[in-house]
């Protein structure tokens, strides 16, 4: 089997999405944390756009973009994740392209400096869900994207969920309890350990000290960092 590092920033969702592909297939890889202020020239030398994750494969070549890379380990590594029937592999892959604009959507008020930006931000999010509640409603049974058997598309939106409920336990959103599909669906991807890369409370309030730092009209829901035990 090739040897993987996966470079990463510790809370990156889109990094999380790569890292869960590794784990669902049992694959070993270094998991390389580096400080998003503080990029390597290694790193810098590595990745076109900058960003993370990366994928480098036998130390030498090197992959970007999330998708690309779960495409890819999905092609190289047993066992395959995307639905064998291709027409339900197009289906994924729209799905799968509909992420950003989700996650936008759906974690765009932790960005939002004012309340008005945060209520405007937070009006966006029944929409979204509504969308995927539909896509749930048409593939059937659950407890997952396409059925019983874990896929590509699970992994590509179990981070910005899991971000969803970070932030509607900051300050409560109540949306998502609106669309049994879509909650269902997400409390199955929490339940799942290859979601985490982290243990989930100790990721949990890293992520809530990320807002507390970022200055934005919900960081001040967020309690300081207790201080370590003497
Ligand atoms: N479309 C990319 C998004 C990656 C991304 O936005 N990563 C963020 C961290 S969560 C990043 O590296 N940002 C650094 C920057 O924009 O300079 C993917 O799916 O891999």
């Amino acid at each position: 089997m090739a040897k993987y590092m996966l470079v990463s920033f510790k809370t990156c969702p889109w990094v999380q999405r790569s890292a869960i592909i590794l784990r669902e297939k049992n694959c070993p890889f270094e998991f390389r944390h580096i400080e998003s202020d503080n990029r390597p020239d290694w790193f810098l030398a590595i990745s076109p756009h900058k960003k993370v994750p990366v994928l480098q494969v036998d130390d030498r070549i090197t992959l970007f973009e999330s998708s690309a890379i779960n495409e890819y380990l999905d092609e190289v590594v047993p066992p395959q994740l995307h639905p064998a029937d291709p027409i339900q592999r197009a289906i994924n892959r729209a799905w799968t392209d509909y992420v950003p604009t989700f996650a936008s959507s759906v974690t765009g008020c932790a960005y939002a400096a004012t309340k008005e930006a945060y209520d405007a931000a937070v009006a966006k999010i029944p929409d979204a869900f509504d969308r995927l509640e539909k896509a749930l409603e048409k593939q059937g049974s659950g407890p997952f994207f396409n059925g019983a058997k874990y896929s590509l598309v699970d992994a590509a939106y179990a981070p910005f969920l899991q971000r969803y409920f970070f932030l509607d336990r900051i300050h409560p959103l109540g949306q998502i309890e609106k669309f049994p599909r879509l909650k269902a669906w997400a409390e199955a991807l929490m339940a799942r350990p290859s979601t985490h890369s982290f243990p989930p409370a100790e990721f949990e309030e890293m992520y809530r000290q990320n807002i507390r730092r970022r200055g934005s009209y919900l960081s001040q829901f967020v309690e300081p960092a207790k201080a370590a035990a003497e």
